[in-house]
């Protein structure tokens, strides 16, 4: 991917999932906005993509982060949202191990109150240990942990599957966390 497609796909993370109001588009409660409506709104706001460069970054989109509904009228981040949305996901019965990737630094306060969800709506959690050491990296020399989500699971905590494959939780209490030694 382009540099450009980079910073123009950050820009869609931007409207889709935290400040649909900066370029004025509201998103519906499941949160949705009609492509002709957001490619407008981009192009009133010096933002202008075209349908064609729109469908290059959701398919070429390193995340999969985007999605258009059946008919290709519509388009939604798949998850990561701080706006309030329903993304109406299924609840699914996780894989027995899960991973998350973090930085020493919160550890401490990760095994004392377990993984929590911030800003965003749900913790995120990753299905293999590459992209978990992906995602600790952002922030540094990354960790990864490993939830024993089966059990988890089992013991009646909700888990949902986004569009991307990204698996969501509520909370991770911390019995369920041990750290995994990388090589
Ligand atoms: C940490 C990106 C202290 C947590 C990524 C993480 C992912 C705690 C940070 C997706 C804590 C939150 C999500 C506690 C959790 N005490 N720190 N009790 N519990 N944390 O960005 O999981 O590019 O909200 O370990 O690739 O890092 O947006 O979550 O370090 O898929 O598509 O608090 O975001 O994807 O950070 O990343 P984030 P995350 P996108």
């Amino acid at each position: 991917m382009s540099r450009h497609d980079v910073d123009k796909s950050r820009f869609l993370s931007l409207v889709l999932r935290h400040k649909p109001e900066t370029i004025g588009v509201q998103l519906d409660e499941n949160g949705w906005v009609e492509v002709d409506v957001l490619l407008a709104a981009l192009e009133a706001h010096g933002k202008t993509l075209s349908r064609t460069d729109l469908d290059r970054l959701v398919k070429e989109n390193d995340k999969q982060r985007f999605a258009f509904n059946s008919d290709g009228t519509r388009i939604r981040a798949n998850q990561g949202h701080s706006v309030e949305v329903d993304l109406a996901l299924e609840a699914e019965t996780p894989p027995e191990r899960l991973y998350h990737g973090t930085v020493e630094r919160f550890l401490g306060s990760i095994f004392c109150e377990g993984l929590i969800k911030g800003d965003r709506h749900h913790v995120h959690l990753s299905p293999n240990l590459e992209t978990a050491v992906r995602v600790g990296q952002r922030r540094g020399n990354p960790v990864v942990l490993e939830i024993a989500s089966g059990e988890m699971h089992r013991a009646g905590h909700t888990f949902w599957l986004s569009g991307n494959g990204v698996w969501l939780v509520d909370h991770v209490p911390p019995q369920y966390l041990g750290r995994l030694e990388l090589p």
